[in-house]
């Protein structure tokens, strides 16, 4: 999807112009993928924009930033404050918020160790990412050919740029074969999640998805998902899933920040259900759609609000 310059970009702990954030091409990350990051929205409220799960998103930064012994040189409060600082800056509604933590340049060769470590903070208006026809019309899915990376291969638990190499081989032979997303299988051939969306089930009214151990991320949308459901009034399982659980789902959903939670309507060609928004994921859907835009005082907590 094509992107629409906004006026500034935080790198390094200051604002400067989307024209002007730019890298040296010896870059450590660009080479061997040595950077983590984060996907965060803000939402249009009442009370201007609000940035959804901002702390939740930034701890899980820093985690991932943990995971591959990068010591970020902000703390975590700078990186929340980042985040804020930039979404009002460039006056928008709503947008997604991009921050990265990544090797810079000076040092060449596998140890990423002496390599300095960048950060940015972008922002950019995208709409939905499965396109957003399909929060109402279900996206179509194939399971893909490619595993997903497993825990003791690249972990999927961090959000590390160099991991996302697997969810572009998924991405692209599922779009080369005419479906719009692709759903991995890990190595033992149980269900994980879409290329950049956790993923689940609805079947004789309770919800089924993977648990973070058959090795997905732990998505905030998940997480908020399975919060809202059961306050809704609905089971949700954490349990291995087999690919015949989602031909056999009376209705499916992807959930993710760029993804939002989006309806499937169809795996392996196989009409799931209803065959498009089905009835409890509308439900949810639109209750989530009310928390992210400030509509709903059981979330509140879950949104930080720009202008205050
Ligand atoms: N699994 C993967 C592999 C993943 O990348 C994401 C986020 C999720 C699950 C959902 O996590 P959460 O956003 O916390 O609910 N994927 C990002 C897509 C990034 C991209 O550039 O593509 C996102 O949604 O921001």
């Amino acid at each position: 999807m094509p992107l629409a310059p906004v006026d500034k970009i935080w790198m390094d702990g200051g604002l400067v112009d989307w024209e002007d954030a730019r890298i040296h091409v010896l870059t450590h990350a660009l080479h061997y993928g040595t950077g983590v990051f984060e996907g965060i929205r803000a939402y249009e409220t009442k009370r201007g924009p609000a940035v959804f799960r901002l702390t939740d998103h930034i701890r899980r930064l820093f985690r991932s930033a943990h995971l591959y012994q990068i010591d970020v040189p902000h703390s975590n409060e700078e990186m929340i404050q980042a985040c804020v600082e930039t979404v009002k800056v460039n006056g928008l509604k709503a947008c997604y918020i991009r921050p990265l933590v990544y090797r810079g340049s000076g040092e060449m060769g596998l140890n990423p160790l002496n390599a300095p470590v960048n950060t940015s903070v972008a922002v950019w208006s995208w709409e939905n990412y499965l396109g957003e026809e399909a929060l109402e019309r279900g996206a179509t899915a194939k399971i893909s050919s490619w595993k997903r990376s497993d825990h003791n291969i690249i972990p999927p638990g961090a959000k590390a740029t160099g991991g996302y190499v697997n969810s572009g081989l998924a991405k692209v032979e599922a779009l080369k074969a005419g479906y719009d997303e692709a759903i991995f299988l890990n190595m033992a051939g149980y269900v994980t999640d879409g290329t950049g969306e956790n993923i689940f089930a609805v079947r004789d009214g309770a919800l089924h998805t993977p648990p973070l151990s058959a090795g997905c991320l732990d998505g905030i949308t998940r997480d908020s998902v399975i919060t809202i459901a059961r306050d809704l009034g609905y089971e949700v399982h954490e349990r291995n899933m087999a690919r015949t659980d989602l031909y056999f789902a009376d209705e499916a959903f992807f959930t993710g920040t760029a993804a939002e939670v989006c309806p499937i309507r169809e795996i392996d060609d196989r009409v799931v259900g209803s065959n498009g928004l089905g009835p409890i994921t509308k439900e949810i859907q639109s209750t989530f759609f009310g928390a992210v835009h400030g509509d709903d005082d059981r979330y509140a907590s879950w949104l930080t609000f720009v202008n205050e």
